[in-house]
């Protein structure tokens, strides 16, 4: 029984380990010749190369063959920073999996340079994807007239919206799990809630047919299988009607008023907020409408599942004993101060965050720095709409000098508040909403 406290930061390696080519593209927008190994360095790939060694120039950048770890890199253990990603922690997994350290998330709409990743498969290659011929096709058994769109045709046809919508990956907080479950060992960082603008799902949808007896839609996207099968899906999920014809499911092409990062779907994304970010489908270019609930990958048990009762660590539970996991439950960050700060005595220090509750909204925020022994509530702001986070700040006192940990515990409108503990163990570890905590010295 280990406990993995923090992500491994020896993503790099295993990256380039597996695929030297890919990995040189998704960090540095380099593409590498396979016959000759070489491969040149886009301007911005060289730059976002150049600022991670911390140099002035990479004078020889030119001769550089493709697919090897500058030595500055490989010899340490470091963070590293992805293109276009600041800050955010690469964990030890293969494809690319990155999250966003809990102070890097202050930002009330999270910046595109702070959205965690997380792929399944082998994203497009961005010189293959041209969002002026990208077409969205929707389809299905219980589709009564398929149709494709261009995205200029999505745009012209459709009333546009934008939303502040809040994604979680499932596994967010997995790290903690005591035996440890397999998969990204996310510790806070796998969430985001930038804003996002497009078309209505729901508008689509009906604009193609929704037959009586659709149950369920499901996306495809352009990503590929892992193993380089391609018959297979690295992942292809979806969301019931319900879920699916609500006014803030969005197919997206904007993020914060850009194109949506790369590494987040660019050219075009579904989103649906508040339920597992595996339902929100990236690089988006298929939707069925299925008259049963979607069989596409990582649908079924225990992907994306929790077991139907509570169950001992360990314990084994049969694929029948399994439930899809739809909204997110409550849970709340720390943004501000960064863990491990030193604040002087005597001082009131602000802190805040943000506090999210899948479908519902939160009531309430409490902070404590008597590990749980009194709450104090935080002051609660409205979310921008439905579906987005919501933030919270308090001023907190210390008594006198020594060590302090600030706990943050949310409650939602159904009046279920996050455990202090890790909550029940489950195969796959999903669902960690236990409260955030972090260290604050008073000196
Ligand atoms: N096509 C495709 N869509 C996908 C995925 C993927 O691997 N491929 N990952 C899903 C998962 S598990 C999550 S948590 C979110 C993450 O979104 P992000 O990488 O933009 O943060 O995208 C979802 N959509
Ligand atoms: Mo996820």
């Amino acid at each position: 029984m280990s406990k993995k406290k923090t992500p491994d930061t020896r993503g790099l390696h295993a990256l380039y380990a597996d695929d030297p080519a890919q990995a040189d593209r998704l960090v540095w927008g380099r593409d590498v010749d396979p016959e000759s190994r070489r491969g040149f360095l886009k301007k911005s790939g060289l730059a976002a190369m150049t600022a991670a060694l911390g140099a002035a120039a990479i004078p020889f950048a030119d001769k550089m063959p493709g697919g090897l770890i500058p030595a500055a890199l490989a010899q340490t253990n470091e963070p590293f920073m992805l293109e276009g990603k600041d800050g955010l922690v690469v964990l030890n997994d293969r494809p690319i999996n990155a999250e966003t350290p809990a102070h890097l998330l202050d930002d009330a709409v999270t910046p595109g340079n702070r959205m965690f990743v997380r792929n399944n498969g082998i994203p497009p290659a961005l010189k293959d994807i041209d969002p002026a011929t990208w077409t969205l096709r929707i389809e299905g058994e219980s589709c009564a007239n398929p149709m494709s769109f261009s995205i200029a045709e999505l745009k012209e046809k459709f009333e546009h919206h934008t939303y502040q919508l809040q994604i979680e990956c499932g596994g967010n907080g997995r790290s903690e799990f005591v035996p440890s479950a397999s998969g990204n060992q996310w510790t806070t960082g796998a969430v985001a809630c930038p804003t996002f603008t497009g078309v209505r799902l729901r508008d689509v949808l009906e604009a193609c047919g929704i037959k009586d007896d659709a149950v369920y839609i499901g996306y495809y996207g352009a990503d590929t299988h892992a193993s380089g099968d391609p018959n297979k899906d690295p992942i292809s999920r979806g969301v019931p009607m319900s879920k699916a014809l609500e006014d803030e499911s969005l197919i997206a092409w904007a993020m914060n008023g850009e194109d949506i990062p790369y590494l987040n779907g660019y050219p075009l994304r579904l989103v649906c907020g508040g339920w597992p970010g595996s339902v929100s489908g990236k690089w988006l270019q298929r939707i069925v409408i299925r008259n049963q609930v979607h069989n596409g990958a990582k649908m079924a048990a225990p992907s994306y599942s929790m077991p139907r009762y509570p169950v001992a660590p360990g314990t084994e539970v049969p694929k029948s004993d399994f439930v899809t996991i739809e909204s997110m439950p409550v849970k709340s960050l720390v943004t501000f101060p960064r863990s491990g700060i030193t604040h002087a005595k005597g001082e009131k220090l602000e802190v805040r965050g943000h506090a999210w509750a899948g479908d519902l909204a939160v009531s309430k925020v409490e902070i404590s720095i008597d590990f749980g022994a009194t709450w104090h509530e935080a002051e609660l702001m409205e979310p921008a709409n439905r579906l987005a986070w919501q933030h919270w700040k308090a001023s907190v006192e210390f008594p006198e000098i020594g060590y302090y940990e600030i706990w943050a515990r949310a409650t939602d409108t159904d009046g279920v508040s996050q455990p202090m503990v890790v909550p029940g163990w489950n195969p796959k570890g999903y669902l960690n909403n236990a409260c955030h905590r972090i260290a604050v010295q008073v000196a």
